[in-house]
């Protein structure tokens, strides 16, 4: 045994005050001499059994385990997060059954399965992300926490990763925070002058009726929800719990109320698990249904949700075939969620009757379709416009929303992107842009609707999931020359249709006829940006949608709230405001800006889910359905 060094000694005393000579520091000093005066063995005794307490000690306390387990975050925001949020959302969520009996998250069923194995390395996305849609984080069931947003899993890992760039973030965060400001102005209008009602007339501040049951709000509810905007929101979701009703004796189109009511509520429901969205779902679901009871079964234009009845248009028997053909996202997961087969049964069979139709052209379908007799009608005009545009993107969408199962849908969408190529594709002088035109009975029309531009986004998503790489390279010549309509016009705003130039000798590529000069502020363009970006990393995609959203700011905005279609793209000294916002400005002209200026891969996940044509997401399918 040796005495105490000196300096272990001085290391007891220092940093005592001179007066510190108690009885606290006699007892320190004896002590450690009693320790020093012990055999090595008997140290060793002492220490191993300290440790060995130390150890049981451990082993039998809960909260230390839990702790070690959540790699000791429990004091970091992660626990206060969980805390925050139910009381944030208390005042939207109703308290769903399966958070009292301590399951595993409230939600919608296809999002549960989604809960795996994914591992939660730290709170760094919870500061990068939107608002209130980090709702709800629970413990997996090996003692991981999955992180909930947007109705998904993300891996922060991952998402950290892809956002690294401080740069790239800060860039992208302004954007983002542009299109919120963009948000917040044209719902500042519709608040102000057009509450509850269909689509507000900005300019003479007030609104328009279509069908009386709140179209905007319930269109741009999921918008708000991507964008974090809170209060908005909360207000919204007040006004859809009290005050909108489909017990009503109104005339409803079946395609516009399938994709803005039906698929905005359902997206809603998944991303929010707010049952008041899958209730009203239900509700105006059921009421749509008459419109199936026809001879053909190919369902008639207008519903009356009150009385129960259904009806063509007043001056045909015809249906338009883009508009029976693109409500089966919807109806399909109505039938999924509520396990009534009665909805997806009565779309389907549209599937199935138009896939043995004669008429087509390589895959191309014509514009009507008899809701007597199934066949279609004023057969030989083929577009990929109006009337027939969603056709060909729900034959793709569907596929995926099955989990890629259905051969006849795909067998479809592949012949028919071959027709395209085939009969519509021609290029323009003197720049050399591609464009799709139309049909007629033979003759090619070098005319292109603003809709066509859905095209790109929709073949970049196939090619995504698998389909043949050219469809990513016709994606990427097309996107360029729908971006091209925006650039030669004076307002950098592209007309709701053009007309090529295709003969030798031409100066500009684009010409617009007086008639076709309006902008109605629609989304396809941004639609296509938004996928091209996620998929290619091109930046010029978000420049491009940059210059787009400034050029509405600047010709579109109105003062006092909400934004306006004008009359004339081509004359920025006085565009002429129609003095009407669509609700799909908000419904998917700014959701999709958003979406393109995110970095964030997972916000919205083209693997988990598919947009409908109102930029509604819906899930993807689970495996085992
Ligand atoms: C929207 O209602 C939908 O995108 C539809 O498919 C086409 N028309 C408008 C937007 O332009």
């Amino acid at each position: 045994m040796h005495p105490p060094s000196k300096r272990d000694f001085v290391s007891l005393t220092l940093g005592d005050s001179v007066g510190y000579t108690n009885a606290k520091q006699w007892r320190r000093q004896s002590c450690w001499r009693k320790w020093k005066q012990l055999s090595r063995l008997q140290r060793s005794l002492i220490l191993f059994t300290l440790m060995l307490l130390l150890v049981c000690g451990i082993a039998t306390s809960p909260t230390l385990i839990e702790h070690w387990r959540d790699g000791g975050n429990g004091e970091d925001g992660k626990q206060t997060f969980v805390l925050d949020l139910k009381n944030e959302y208390k005042a939207i969520l109703p308290e769903m059954p399966s958070e009292k009996k301590g399951y595993r998250r409230r939600g919608p069923p296809v999002l549960q399965n989604r809960l795996q194995s994914k591992t939660n390395v730290s709170g760094l996305l919870e500061k990068e992300n939107h608002g209130p849609n980090l709702k709800n984080v629970d413990k997996g069931s090996e003692g991981e926490k999955p992180i909930v947003r947007h109705g998904e899993v993300i891996d922060q890992e991952e998402a950290f990763e892809n956002n690294a760039d401080p740069s790239l973030l800060a860039l992208a965060e302004s954007r983002l925070e542009a299109v919120r400001e963009a948000f917040r102005h044209a719902w500042k209008g519709y608040k102000d002058f057009a509450w509850g009602h269909d689509e507000l007339k900005p300019i003479s501040k007030s609104y328009g009726e279509w069908f009386g049951l709140g179209l905007t709000l319930i269109d741009a509810l999921d918008t708000m929800w991507i964008l974090g905007l809170k209060e908005e929101f909360a207000e919204a979701r007040e006004w859809v719990a009290k005050e909108l009703s489909f017990d009503k004796d109104v005339e409803v189109n079946l395609f516009e109320s399938t994709i803005r009511i039906l698929g905005g509520l359902l997206s809603t429901y998944h991303l929010t698990g707010d049952s008041v969205f899958l209730d009203k779902a239900k509700d105006i679901g059921s009421r749509l249904m008459p419109a199936f009871n026809t001879p053909s079964k190919i369902p008639y234009s207008d519903v009356n949700i009150g009385k129960g009845t259904a009806h063509p248009p007043r001056w045909t028997s015809d249906s338009t075939v883009a508009e029976v053909t693109s409500i089966q996202l919807e109806f399909r997961e109505l039938s999924r969620l509520t396990g009534d087969p009665k909805f997806k049964l009565a779309v389907m069979e549209v599937m199935r009757q138009v896939h043995k139709l004669d008429g087509k052209q390589d895959g191309l379908v014509p514009m009507f379709i008899n809701t007597n007799n199934g066949q279609f009608t004023h057969q030989g005009v083929y577009t990929l416009g109006a009337r027939a545009d969603s056709y060909y993107e729900y034959l793709l969408k569907q596929w995926i929303q099955g989990g890629k199962n259905e051969k006849e849908l795909l067998e479809d969408y592949l012949q028919a992107v071959e027709g395209i190529k085939k009969n519509l594709l021609r290029k323009t002088t003197p720049l050399g842009l591609t464009f799709a035109g139309e049909l007629t009975h033979g003759q090619l029309s070098p005319k292109m609707d603003h809709l066509v531009c859905f095209l790109p986004g929709t073949l970049a998503l196939g090619a995504h999931h698998g389909l043949p790489a050219d469809h990513m390279e016709l994606a990427k010549q097309l996107i360029e020359t729908c971006y091209q309509m925006y650039v030669q016009m004076e307002t950098g705003l592209s007309p709701e249709i053009v007309h090529f130039n295709t003969h030798d000798g031409s100066t500009k590529d684009v010409d617009v006829k007086i008639a076709d000069r309006h902008n109605l502020l629609r989304p396809e363009t941004v639609e296509s940006l938004f996928y091209l970006y996620r998929f290619t990393k091109d930046k010029k995609y978000q420049q491009w949608g940059w210059e787009i959203l400034q050029n509405f700011n600047k010709y579109t905005r109105v003062s006092t709230g909400g934004y306006t279609s004008i009359n004339n793209v081509r004359d920025p000294a006085y565009p002429n405001p129609r003095d009407k916002m669509e609700s799909f400005f908000l419904g998917e002209t700014l959701k999709y800006f958003y979406l393109l200026f995110s970095e964030d891969p997972s916000l919205i996940s083209l693997d988990k889910y598919v947009f409908n044509t109102e930029a509604h997401p819906l899930p993807v399918f689970p495996d085992e359905e």
